[in-house]
Parts: structure tokens; sequence; C-alpha cells
């Protein structure tokens, strides 16, 4: 079964929409497979985003991470990885699509909620970082 990385960032969790958000995924028929809140480490962080780094949102991306905890999960099913990433919407809050979680929720391209891996390689590697 595909498995991927989900994380739901500090405004997700000051905003009090973890059970709204993790509702989404269990409805669509996706497992919970494993699931943690934690305070992340800026280590961990930085390998988690290394390939944004030297990026202009950088450092305020390290920021935003770190100003509170994040609920983070491996989540699986039946091409998790990109029924994830369509259930969160594009980055952009502008191109963000009606319905998905940032389309809802997000109006900023830095605070946007969630984190999904983007392919089979992303999500190894980042369930690799976050439950080593
Ligand atoms: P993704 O989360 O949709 O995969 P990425 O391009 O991988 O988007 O960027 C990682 C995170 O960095 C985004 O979710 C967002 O929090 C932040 N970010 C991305 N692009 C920008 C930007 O242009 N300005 C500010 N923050 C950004
Ligand atoms: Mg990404």
């Amino acid at each position: 079964m595909e498995k991927t990385l989900v994380i739901i960032k500090p405004d997700g969790i000051e905003r009090g929409l973890m059970g709204e958000i993790i509702s989404r995924y269990e409805k669509k028929g996706l497992k919970i497979a494993d699931c943690k809140m934690i305070e992340a480490d800026k280590e961990t962080l930085k390998r988690h985003y290394v390939e944004h780094k030297g990026k202009s949102f950088y450092e305020d991306l390290i920021i935003y991470m770190t100003r509170g905890k994040v609920f983070v999960m491996i989540i699986e099913g039946s091409n998790a990885i990109q029924i994830i990433r369509k259930l969160h919407g594009k980055t952009n809050p502008l191109e963000a699509e009606v319905g998905t979680i940032r389309g809802e929720f997000a109006n900023s391209v830095t605070e946007n909620i969630v984190h999904a891996s983007d392919s089979k390689d992303s999500a190894e590697r980042e369930i690799s970082i976050w439950f080593s």
C-alpha cells in the first residue's frame, strides 16, 4: 500500500483545524498508519526542506515551522501521494482549488496549513526523516 508523509503545520494546529483536516483523509478512505505531535527541531526541518535551501522564503519557512507544534502522520492507501496532494490544493492560495484544504482555509503562500510528500522518492525520504 502506498505511503506518504503529511504534516499539519503550526497554523493548522493554532487555528483548531486538526480534526477537520484528519477527517478529510479518513473520509477519502485513507488510513493514518502512524502519527505524533511534536515541536520540530531545526535540524530535522532543514533535512526535510533541503530542496528549498537558499530560496528567499527558506528562513521564514523554518521560523514558521518551529513556532509551535506540528502534527506529523504517515498516511497510507491506494494512490495516497497524489490523492493527498489533491486534497491539499496548490501552494499558492490564489491557485488552490475551492474545496481543497488550502483553498478553503489558507490565504498565504507560506502559512498554508499542511505539507505532503510530492513523489514516491520524497515520501520514502521524508518518512525516514520523521519516523526513524
Ligand atoms: P508544497 O508545500 O505545496 O509542496 P513547496 O514549493 O514544496 O510547496 O514549498 C514548501 C513550503 O514553503 C510551502 O508549503 C510554503 O509553506 C513555503 N513556500 C513555498 N513557496 C513560497 C513562496 O514563494 N513564498 C513564501 N513561502 C513559500
Ligand atoms: Mg513541497
